[in-house]
């Protein structure tokens, strides 16, 4: 745990400040607004952001199908050059907008920059993209006819994104929007409006530098509930990546679905590992450590349930306890911290209030508790918790966002999958083993049912070159990579006759 004698002099208000001006965030959009948001570091408040409102929405979103209607005739390789340039943007502030994810966010240093590379990344695979966007050609029944798929910008995006990845999750899902030839509206997290804008400004930068991209094409909404509210039912809006809660998503899912519009929803994930007696456990403590412990357990990968098989070595959980009991917990901006703070006050009590559960279940409860309280009385940090569990009880079917790993035992591969499977939600999984048949099996149909299943790494830390999103409560979304771009564009069917007759399907036959 940091002393406070190590803590930085500089507030984390005057590092927001020269960060935004770096960038060239304009001050009334963060100086004078009604909106207090505070850094999860000490819990000083940070910015006065000014908020839009439910009723700023619809004239949003009137200039977000204008932009479209223009940018959709750009051809699709030079609106890959606007994505290009958007990427130029980031690299050349990559340190600077890292900073700010670490101030706003909490992350530590390398996971802040490692946010905006995964932004960088996204954008070079979208600009390759705008040189594909392929559909197939596909044999016809009928002599003298070809038919084919076009794939066809299909208007304005709403995205809406959790704090936890405050931008890289924008870029997943506006990188490929805007080469697909659609506007973008984004909703940010309440608790993360700055990192927003501070990407907007960078955006309006590549813009200028693209010159000829029509105004509003990514616009940014910072507001509460009612601004996601009317985004998400306005029927000109055709698709809505949503980024958060189960809780969050079902509302949102219901509520497009209701004017048939289209959900890319990735919510929660309850994420496991399973430990096979032939694995590497030098490997799997690091690949465990890292996606159980790292961004203190806030992300949607991270690893929350650990599945120890008969066999694994009696030693590996108290040496992980030791990694728990020693990891250095702190102000993320210094060197050498791992573990920086929970976000609020509702994320130290919602893991408490977790931790309880597992004890009345019986549970033994490594770390877990509040540290340097007398130094940030309004910071919330904590040691992450590995609490070992008989049987995968109803608390640890929850998703939890806060670092505790619930550690359960198993006889072998079948049951270990068994637990693995039977939680609500369907991110993410993997499993350590050195055996080729047990690696295979994970992977198979009857293996993990996740969206996502690794061997010999952990959960979390996907790269953006896979398609992202996973299954059952997680909402079935799939962002990013692979042909995750075909969500933000509408197929049609062609099918063309290029003979003198008319010969109909089916061979029905209709001679008037
Ligand atoms: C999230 O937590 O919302 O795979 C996204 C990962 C990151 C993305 C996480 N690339 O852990």
């Amino acid at each position: 745990t940091k002393s406070s004698a190590a803590i930085g002099a500089k507030s984390v208000a005057a590092e927001v400040a020269e960060v935004m001006r770096a960038v060239g965030v304009p001050d009334a959009s963060w100086r004078n607004g009604t909106r207090a948001t505070r850094s999860p570091i000490t819990g000083e408040v940070i910015a006065h952001v000014a908020e839009a409102s439910g009723d700023d929405v619809a004239g949003a979103v009137a200039r977000s199908v204008a932009a479209f209607e223009a940018w959709r005739t750009v051809p699709a390789p030079r609106r890959g050059e606007l994505v290009r340039l958007i990427g130029e943007e980031l690299r050349a502030h990559k340190a600077e907008l890292g900073h700010l994810v670490t101030l706003e966010a909490g992350k530590i240093v390398s996971e802040g920059l490692g946010e905006v590379q995964e932004m960088i990344d996204i954008c070079d695979f979208a600009v390759g993209l705008s040189r594909q966007l392929y559909g197939l050609t596909i044999a016809s029944e009928r002599p003298g006819h070809r038919m084919m798929e076009s794939w066809h910008p299909v208007g304005p995006v709403g995205i809406i994104t959790a704090f936890n990845f405050p931008v890289a999750v924008w870029s997943w899902n506006a990188a490929l929007a805007l080469v697909c030839g659609n506007s973008v509206l984004w909703k940010p997290s309440e608790k993360t409006p700055l990192t927003a804008l501070a990407v907007q400004a960078l955006f309006e930068r590549a813009v200028h530098a693209f010159g000829g991209a029509p105004e509003g094409l990514s616009q940014l909404l910072v507001g509460g509930a009612d601004v996601g509210a009317a985004l998400v039912d306005d029927s000109r809006v055709p698709v809505v990546s949503a980024t958060g809660s189960t809780r969050m998503g079902r509302i949102v899912s219901e509520r497009v679905a209701r004017r048939f519009g289209r959900s890319i929803l990735e919510l929660g994930g309850n994420n496991a590992a399973i430990v096979c007696p032939s694995a590497d456990l030098d490997l799997a403590l690091r690949g465990i450590a890292f996606a159980a412990m790292g961004t203190a357990g806030q992300r949607c990968t991270s690893l929350r349930r650990l599945i120890v098989q008969e066999g694994v070595s009696d030693g590996f959980v108290p040496r992980l306890a030791k990694a728990y009991g020693s990891v250095s917990i702190g102000d993320p901006r210094e060197a050498g911290t791992l573990i920086g703070p929970l976000v609020d006050a509702a994320a130290y009590e919602g893991m408490q209030k977790a931790l309880e559960a597992a004890r009345a279940a019986g549970a033994t409860i490594h770390g877990g508790e509040r540290v340097l309280a007398d130094v940030w009385p309004d910071a919330y940090y904590v040691r992450p918790a590995l609490v070992e569990i008989d049987e995968q009880v109803e608390i640890v079917t929850h998703e939890t966002f806060a670092p505790i790993l619930y550690v359960l035992r198993s006889a072998g591969l079948p049951e270990s999958i068994k637990l693995q499977n039977g939680v609500p939600q369907g991110l993410s999984s993997s499993i350590f083993t050195n055996d080729l048949r047990e690696a295979e099996a994970f992977l198979s149909a009857e293996g993990s049912d996740c969206g996502i299943a690794n061997v010999n790494i952990g959960p979390s830390g996907a790269e953006i070159g896979g398609a992202f999103g996973g299954e059952k409560e997680t909402g079935g979304g799939r962002e990013s990579g692979s042909d995750a771009w075909k969500a933000y564009m509408r197929r049609a069917t062609n099918t063309i006759n290029f003979s003198r007759q008319l010969p109909l399907a089916q061979g029905v036959s209709f001679d008037v």
